[in-house]
């Protein structure tokens, strides 16, 4: 099946693509992963602004607690040096709330992994 990443924004170094899916976030690790690239992962607020500019729904981040509870890491597992959370996040609703989605606003929210947002990978 032919990916097709339609659109793109170029911060720095860093590359960030979309092809405009929605999925649960293990589908989104494994579709970057196909492309030898790795969930969207903002390490300062110019790649933050970056991707927030580059969509207008909810993306999902490749940071997760699954883990360890309340210790969000990257997907190498390192612990993060910038975050951007919304006020009040992140809670942990409904105690299954594992994976991280950009906001419209920029800010992050903690959500559930297997629920379905846009897919944004970075090279
Ligand atoms: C949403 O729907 P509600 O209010 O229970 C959101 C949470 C946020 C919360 C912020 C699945 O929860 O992650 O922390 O709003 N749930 C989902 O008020 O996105
Ligand atoms: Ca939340």
């Amino acid at each position: 099946k032919w990916v097709t990443f339609s659109l793109g924004k170029q911060v720095g170094k860093k590359l960030f693509l979309t092809n405009g899916e929605t999925m649960t976030f293990d589908k989104v690790k494994a579709l970057c992963a196909q492309f030898q690239a790795s969930v969207a992962t903002p390490m300062n607020q110019a790649e933050n602004t970056a991707l927030q500019s580059l969509v207008k729904e909810e993306a999902f981040l490749g940071i997760t607690d699954e883990e360890t509870e309340g210790q969000f890491v990257d997907l190498t597992g390192r612990r993060l040096t910038y975050t951007n959370w919304n006020k009040g996040e992140p809670n942990n609703a409904d105690s299954r709330e594992d994976c991280v989605v950009l906001l419209r606003s920029g800010g992050w929210n903690d959500v559930p992994c297997s629920s379905s947002h846009l897919v944004i990978c970075e090279f």
